[in-house]
């Protein structure tokens, strides 16, 4: 056994770790040992990097970043690890000595799923942005025990099961078991002078666990700092000594209730005591820990926004304009006013959904039970914004507490520096609905950051065919500049590139049939279109419509074998939230439709359904560069931006979709030529609400009537003719998003791509110029846009040129 050098190679590392961190030898290791042991010979890589950072951050003072966010969807680590550290031919050929396979080692690592669906995921891909660019940062979040529930399908029914991704030891991240503020919860507020004294009546700790998040070549590496909540005292000592040891432990087990579980609502209304206590744990968590870190270098509290901005990832951490003012009056002395401005003058605040359910807003009276003091705040800062209406003439009616509720996308927007939307249409729809008075009051507040997505994670680590094609043509500088797809673009004329691109695609096409064929034992042709539809499941989303021309696809086949079809294979991928039952309907409805015509011998290879279960990261990592068509379907002003559909676009599948979110904005790069847009408008949707009759719809449509039909009368559900029957009853009754309105717009632009994909020097022209002009869409940009519009922050990179 070799002694361990961290100078020496990545070899000696894993054979070192292999013994001495996970006590194995290489002919008794298992895939999971090897795993560990490289994740540990990887992690020790980080290290210098990670104090370099950190020493430059405290050498140079300079404003930082801290992005406060609920949820962090990162998916697998090691893999993105060694790769931007540039490891990946030692990984693999240290591995292969002992005939084990890297992919195998890599894949075996459990997603960190902290998070449900696209908030979470961009949290991510913003954190790897941020240390790409060289900006000083912290991701503050919660280390929850189990994240987003597993997914797995009884009958073509969602089953839910517990996560339980820290079973196995996670080696990416450094407990910090002294570094613990306490979070008071309930009690009394006492008022003493002119000051307030808050005694809550129970106190947990938050406890950090500190993972580095490297950048590309780790030439910068941030930190994410996770909380996890620890009891104050393990035993009640009373109960204890008279020997009732369940007893004496429960303070330990309600302690650590709050970090859990993540909730895995998605845009639906819950107002649990659990997830408010979960919000302002980590937010004053947070708040404490970046204050001790200001006032270790800085007397003036007055300089905090100088120094600091802090970014709201929609109002989950919205407490924040509260408990800092708390922290700066009842700990620091100041006033309110004086309070105020300073937060206000830190805060940012990103808006996610303008759903009316998924807007946060909590009782007056939960909120005075569990945090009396800042509802007091509430109130006042409440005031302060009566005194701004007022001031701007506008004669707007607008308060945070109205109806009994506290707002808190209205708290946020009043504590907020500046607010954020997050695509163009979204920002626009800001300003003339839910933020309207806001706006009028505040007219320079609102700005729009269209989101991105990292490229590192989303072309170079998931689609290695992709990257050796585009660095054998253009270099390798596009992983951190990606506006130089651009140069792809003439080749989008050039037969030789066009085959080598599509050539890619084929090979990502196999291994995705490999997998399905493995996972779910389907069979399918990879030579058919690759049509997928992957995201949580919601009806704004459309699933349901998707899953309705899918059915009527497969009536047209079987009426017409012998025509030219164009093969397809439909994919869908997502989760309910377990408590939305008319989105679990659903999943069943579209379980059912795939196992019919799956094994309709008349339709055979020309349609296929394939719901693999569990979606999560990495299985979006196989789809997507296995994608001919991205489907990008929700009813227009629903969807605020999207990033899958971003992502799609990126590895070169063409998007079918609705002008909405970032749908607008992947149209105005790619071009009209090649995208396929349908349906109504943000502005038709909501003219046609009035008067809207989804019966009329489906009257005026045979091919959509069929499909209504055919479920009605049990046709997918054989024996069991009224399951689907729900779904139909919400379609008549309350069609909110419009799916028989789009129906017959859908199908039509369907069958546009049936023509164009058979076509297909004309499908890989499009597919070539999707991914030249998808540059845009990289978090860097986006990044860049927060640090010059919102923070005013700069790269420390930038210092060393
Ligand atoms: C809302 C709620 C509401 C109550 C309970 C728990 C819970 C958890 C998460 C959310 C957030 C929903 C908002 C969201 O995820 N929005 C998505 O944000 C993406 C990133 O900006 C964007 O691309 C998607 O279009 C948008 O739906």
């Amino acid at each position: 056994m070799k002694d361990f050098d961290a100078s020496g190679t990545l070899a000696s590392a894993i054979d070192f770790h292999l013994a001495h961190s996970v006590g194995k030898t290489p002919d008794s290791a298992s895939i999971t040992d090897w795993r560990l042991a490289l994740s540990r010979a990887v992690r020790d890589r980080l290290i210098t990097p990670w104090f370099d950072a950190t020493h430059q951050t405290y050498a140079k003072d300079r404003k930082r970043v801290y992005y406060l966010s609920m949820e962090f969807l990162l998916g697998r680590i090691l893999e993105d690890a060694v790769n931007n550290l540039g490891l990946e031919d030692e990984a693999k050929e240290a591995l292969a000595a002992y005939d084990v396979d890297f992919v195998d080692v890599v894949g075996d690592e459990p997603d960190a799923a902290l998070g449900n669906g696209g908030l979470g995921r961009l949290a991510a891909c913003f954190l790897d942005s941020l240390s790409c660019l060289g900006i000083p940062a912290h991701g503050y979040g919660i280390r929850y025990a189990h994240g987003l529930f597993r997914q797995s399908f009884e009958d073509g029914r969602q089953m839910e099961m517990a996560e339980d991704w820290l079973r196995h030891q996670h080696n990416w991240e450094f407990e910090r078991s002294e570094c613990l503020y306490d979070i008071g919860f309930g009690g009394q507020v006492t008022e003493n002078g002119k000051s307030a004294v808050w005694t809550p009546s129970d106190i947990v700790m938050a406890q950090a666990y500190d993972t580095p998040v490297p950048g590309w070549r780790a030439s910068w590496t941030n930190t994410l700092r996770l909380w996890s909540a620890k009891p104050r005292q393990i035993f009640d000592l009373d109960p204890f000594n008279r020997g009732e040891y369940m007893q004496a432990a429960a303070p330990e087990v309600l302690a650590e209730t709050i970090s859990r579980v993540l909730y895995p609502d998605d845009s639906t209304e819950i107002g649990k005591e659990l997830r408010l206590k979960q919000e302002f744990f980590f937010t004053s968590a947070s708040l404490q820990d970046l204050m001790r870190r200001f006032l270790a270098h800085n007397g003036d509290l007055r300089a905090l926004p100088s120094k600091v901005a802090i970014q709201m990832n929609d109002t989950h951490p919205a407490i924040a304009g509260p408990e800092l003012i708390r922290q700066l009056m009842d700990v620091h002395g100041l006033g309110f006013d004086a309070a105020f401005d300073i937060a206000q003058g830190t805060l940012h605040y990103t808006n996610h959904t303008l759903l009316p359910e998924a807007l946060e807003a909590w009782e007056v009276s939960l909120m005075g039970a569990i945090l009396p003091r800042h509802m007091q705040l509430i109130e006042r800062i409440d005031d302060r914004l009566a005194r701004d209406v007022k001031a701007s003439e506008t004669g707007v009616n607008t308060h945070i507490v109205d109806n009994g509720k506290v707002n808190m996308g209205t708290l946020a927007f009043t504590c907020a520096r500046k607010v954020n939307g997050v695509s163009a249409l979204h920002t626009n729809l800001m300003k003339q609905t839910v933020f309207s008075d806001l706006h009028a009051v505040y007219p320079d507040r609102i700005l729009n950051q269209t989101n991105g997505v990292t490229p590192r994670r989303w072309v170079h680590g998931c689609n290695p065919g992709l990257r050796n094609l585009l660095n054998d043509t253009i270099g390798t500088e596009w992983v951190r500049d990606l506006e130089q797809l651009k140069r792809i673009a003439p080749l989008a004329d050039d037969p030789d590139f066009c085959q080598r691109f599509m050539a890619v695609k084929q090979e990502n096409k196999r291994r995705l049939t490999d997998w399905v064929s493995d996972k779910l034992g389907v069979d399918i042709a990879p030579d058919a279109m690759f049509d997928i539809q992957i995201k949580r499941i919601h009806e704004y989303k459309r699933q349901l419509m998707n899953a309705l021309e899918t059915a009527a696809l497969a009536n047209a086949i079987r009426r017409d074998p012998g025509a030219a079809w164009t093969p397809r294979v439909k994919f869908f991928g997502g989760k309910a939230a377990p408590a939305y039952i008319d989105a679990k309907n659903i999943i069943r409805l579209i379980n059912d439709i795939a196992k019919s015509i799956n094994n309709d011998p008349v339709i055979g290879d020309r349609l296929k359904v394939v719901y693999p279960p569990n979606y999560n990261v990495s299985m979006a990592e196989i789809l997507i560069p296995a994608a001919d068509l991205s489907e990008q379907i929700s009813t227009a002003g629903k969807e605020a931006s999207g990033t899958g559909n971003m992502k799609f676009a990126l590895n070169g599948a063409v998007t079918i979709g609705t002008l909405d979110g970032a749908n607008v904005e992947i149209r105005d790069c790619v071009g009209d030529d090649n995208i396929y847009i349908f349906g109504m408008t943000a502005d038709q949707v909501e003219g046609a609400r009035e008067g809207y009759v989804t019966q009329n719809y489906i009257d005026q449509s045979p091919i959509l009537s069929e499909v209504i039909d055919q479920i009605r009368t049990g046709f997918y559900s054989p024996g069991d003719p009224t399951r689907h029957w729900p779904v139909l009853e919400k379609l008549l009754r309350d069609d909110y998003f419009m799916v028989a309105a789009d129906f017959d717009a859908y199908w039509d632009a369907q069958r546009k791509v049936d023509e164009g994909f058979a076509d297909s020097d004309g499908w890989a022209r499009m597919a070539v110029l999707n991914t030249a002009h998808s540059g845009w869409f990289s978090s860097d940009r986006t990044i860049q846009g927060y640090a010059d519009d919102i923070w005013g922050v700069s790269s420390l990179l930038e210092d060393d040129k």
